[in-house]
């Protein structure tokens, strides 16, 4: 007998959760890993930070099984090609894309082809794509030039496209907003998450808006968005040729839903504002020490961006005269341990010391 995860009552996935509110029908053989039902954390250090009685939560997209945001959409867009007879998917990826699609690839038995920045992928999500059996194409350009090629590739309906200009794709990541609403009991007041591609930020508020008529919920939240300072197009209202930021899962030039984006900013009453590579890596750091939450640079850029809007005036949204009590989520997409470049870097000053107990004393400072 094959059991799903459903029948095995752990945790079921997003397709068996929210079937009715996904493409799906009965006979879609569902490609899952249990992905979803992620943790909506209660952040006191944040929400005091953030002060006026406000409550900010993080939901953790970094447990999910490929330890991002982005399995989600892959569970569905991965069962939707197995209904369509597809043999392979194909995708561009700046790391997390690709470490997803490789592994419901291998779970559903058919090919993955990723088309990938040489040498700008972070070593754990390159490793993951390798690890579960991708066939992995290194070009020497961005993630911009291997988003180009794979749209042509997959124009000759060879292969399924698996990056988040598939409508499956953004379809599953709804599930995130769905499922916030489902603990908080209503939306949040403000949705504050990282904008790479886009997809997430449109999934978001399409998810909020479809529960908003099922009266799950009485309200929509503002959605605001935050860029790398060097790879800000939705910002500054232009394509970037060369982006540059530390964090390498945002770093895109031309986005593939700009304009959702844009109509997400604009409908929800939110705001697109940038964060430069120091807030980002000060935010990661921030979030780990203060609440035990370690998430990759892309993801900290949602938490550096909270900060900005606390305190600089300068931000494009100021949470220094919100609503006494307003509720904030922040996202974080996916989790540290993919792309410690950075830290390993910062650890370098840790030596050993001499196996004593005398040392061990001096070394904490006894
Ligand atoms: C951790 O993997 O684009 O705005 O190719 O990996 O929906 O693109 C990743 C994006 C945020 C941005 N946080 O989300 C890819 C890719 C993390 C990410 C984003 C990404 P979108």
């Amino acid at each position: 007998m094959e059991w799903t995860t459903s029948e095995l009552r752990q945790s079921r996935g997003v397709i068996e959760s929210y079937r009715e509110l996904l493409p799906v029908s009965a006979s879609t053989t569902i490609v899952s890993l249990g992905e979803g039902n992620t943790p909506l954390i209660y952040c006191p250090q944040l929400s005091k930070r953030v002060g006026r009685g406000c409550q900010v939560f993080v939901k953790n997209e970094g447990v999910n099984p490929t330890a991002s945001f982005k399995d989600r959409g892959m569970t569905v867009a991965v069962s939707k090609a197995m209904e369509r007879g597809a043999a392979a998917i194909i995708c561009a990826s700046t790391g997390n894309t690709s470490a997803s699609a490789a592994a419901y690839a291998a779970r559903a038995g058919i090919l993955c082809i990723v088309i990938l920045p040489a040498g700008r992928i972070a070593t754990g999500k390159l490793l993951q794509a390798f690890v579960y059996g991708a066939k992995i194409v290194a070009i020497d350009g961005n993630f911009d030039d291997a988003l180009r090629i794979v749209r042509e590739l997959g124009e000759g309906h060879q292969f399924v496209i698996v990056n988040s200009i598939n409508p499956d794709r953004l379809a599953g990541q709804k599930t995130a907003a769905f499922e916030i609403v489902d603990v908080l009991g209503d939306a949040p007041d403000f949705h504050l998450l990282p904008v790479g591609n886009a997809g997430n930020i449109t999934a978001y508020w399409a998810g909020y808006r479809d529960y908003e008529p099922h009266r799950k919920s009485a309200s929509v939240p503002a959605m605001i968005g935050f860029q790398a300072a060097g790879a800000a197009p939705i910002f500054y209202n232009r394509i970037i040729e060369r982006p540059e930021t530390i964090a390498s899962a945002i770093r895109i030039g031309n986005p593939a839903s700009w304009k959702h984006a844009r109509a997400a900013i604009a409908e929800s009453r939110g705001a697109i504002d940038v964060v430069s590579d120091e807030e980002i890596l000060a935010g990661q750091s921030w979030l780990a020490r203060h609440e035990g939450i370690f998430v990759e640079p892309a993801s900290a850029a949602a938490i550096a961006g909270l900060l900005k809007c606390c305190g600089s005036n300068e931000a494009a949204y100021s949470f220094q005269k919100i609503p006494e009590g307003s509720r904030i989520v922040c996202t974080v997409t996916g989790h540290g341990l993919k792309d410690p470049d950075a830290i390993i870097e910062r650890m370098k000053e840790l030596k050993p010391v001499a196996a004593t107990v005398n040392e061990a004393r001096r070394a904490i400072g006894l």
